[in-house]
């Protein structure tokens, strides 16, 4: 948890008044929002799109001024986490099933802060199993496809029931063991019919902020 703290406050000191701010989603992108909104309480003026309704229901908790994100049109910074972030800060994102709204923002975001603890950071993706949205129409048809891009494909089942995305839809978390070309792989994915989107991140964060157990932080 300290790791994970201390990178998501590390970010929160870029957020300046009359912002518009990207709220991820997850346990690391919780600390920069319990962040901002105690800063909020000390007179920092900023707006807010979620990512989630998780990460909604946590901003509005802590009185952060929500807007939409039609309402945005652009956030100014968006703070959120990854599951694995290699050395050209390609991501894998999606273990909290977000990851859908995540690169929405992400991607009418001036600057994206990727925050992390160190356990994140690796070499190669694909050792954490690639979260992938699909629709519900034939999603066992689309499973097997995704299966046939060589990966072991697993509908995401929660307390026995499928897990449903903020948006409606299935995940599939898909092992590939290991990622050798991250974005022609994204591509390949989202090609396919039945495909929403998928937890790669290619070259879209402009921070990687690193948290250690020690409390010291790496900005990459
Ligand atoms: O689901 C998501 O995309 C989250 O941001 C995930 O990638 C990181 O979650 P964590 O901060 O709880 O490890």
């Amino acid at each position: 948890m300290e790791s994970k703290r201390v990178a998501a406050e590390k970010a929160v000191e870029y957020i300046r008044d009359g912002m518009v701010v990207g709220l991820g989603t997850g346990s690391t992108a919780y600390w920069a929002i319990q962040k901002l909104g105690k800063k909020i309480k000390g007179g920092l003026s900023i707006k807010a799109v979620a990512t989630s309704i998780n990460s909604e229901n946590l901003a509005k908790e802590l009185g952060i001024p929500l807007i939409s994100i039609s309402e945005a049109e652009e956030m100014d910074i968006t703070i959120d986490g990854a599951d694995e972030v290699d050395n050209e800060w390609n991501l894998i994102k999606g273990g909290g099933g977000a990851l859908l709204r995540e690169k929405i923002v992400a991607s009418f975001s001036k600057e994206l802060i990727i925050v992390v603890d160190e356990s994140k950071k690796v070499s190669r993706l694909g050792k954490y199993p690639l979260p992938v949205e699909i629709v519900k129409f034939g999603h066992e048809l689309t499973q097997k496809k995704l299966g046939k891009l060589g990966c072991i494909p697993k509908l995401r089942v929660v307390d026995n029931n499928p897990f449903i995305t903020d948006n409606g839809n299935y995940i599939i978390d898909c092992d590939f063991g290991s990622i050798d070309q991250p974005k022609d792989l994204h591509s390949v994915i989202n090609m396919i019919p039945g495909v929403v989107d998928n937890g790669l991140f290619i070259k879209i964060a402009t921070k990687v902020i690193v948290g250690y157990r020690d409390g010291s932080i790496l900005e990459l």
